[in-house]
């Protein structure tokens, strides 16, 4: 077996769900690392230097070699940390996963920067296109991973799906409130609903 890394670092920021996404993994898998929070608005020599292309956290630095974008940090700590896993072993249910994954970043995640960049019709708009996604996640959920059984979209256990659902609760009940929006909906969006709170309810995720 090769030898696990020895120095982890997370450069992040508090109010950001991607950030959240890897902190959660990397809880879950029961990894020590060193958190350091960035300033946006000043970013350091560290974060520009380590992520040259798009200047963002996260960045997770394993050893010295710097991985960014949250997707792929996600998937490399369940490659190189691998249990509990997050990913399924088959490749078939592996590619669904990732289908979904991609889908949230694709037609969940815009929808919420325009809310909370607008106001009026603009944000109506993104508000109901926001909730349609929701729905056509949990009918493909139901319809290709969901086995009915445990608390998570991923069974017994949280997998990808829910780090990366779990981890955008809070952001979104917080834009809820602030906003005046309805966007995770019980009654229309049921088991995506239960999957994010027992996410947000599990000790290791809760706690630093
Ligand atoms: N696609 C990236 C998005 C990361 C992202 O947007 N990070 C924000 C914080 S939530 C950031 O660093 N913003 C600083 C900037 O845009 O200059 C990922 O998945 O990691």
């Amino acid at each position: 077996m090769a030898d696990q890394p020895k120095e982890v670092k997370l450069y992040g920021h508090g109010f950001s769900g991607y950030c959240t996404m890897v902190h959660s993994a990397l809880k879950l898998k029961g990894v020590a690392f060193e958190y350091v929070e960035e300033d946006l608005q000043n970013k350091s020599e560290a974060l520009l230097r380590l992520n040259p292309v798009y200047k963002k956290v996260p960045v997770l630095v394993v050893d010295g070699e710097p991985i960014a974008e949250s997707l792929v940090i996600l998937q490399y700590i369940d490659d190189v940390w691998k249990n509990p896993p997050l990913l399924p072993e088959d490749p078939y249910q592996r590619a669904k996963v990732r289908f979904w994954a991609d889908y949230v970043y694709q037609k969940l995640v815009p929808p919420v920067y325009r809310i909370r960049a607008s106001e009026g019709d603009a944000r109506k708009k993104a508000e109901e296109e926001f909730r349609a996604n929701m729905i056509t996640l949990e009918d493909g959920i139901r319809e290709e991973l969901w086995s009915a059984g445990g608390s998570f979209i991923n069974g017994e256990k949280p997998g990808l799906l829910d780090v990366i659902m779990g981890s955008c609760h809070t952001g979104l009940k917080y834009l809820e409130d602030v906003a005046g929006v309805k966007l995770v909906e019980k009654d229309r969006t049921p088991l995506l609903c239960s999957c994010m709170e027992a996410f947000v309810e599990l000790d290791v995720v809760k706690g630093p």
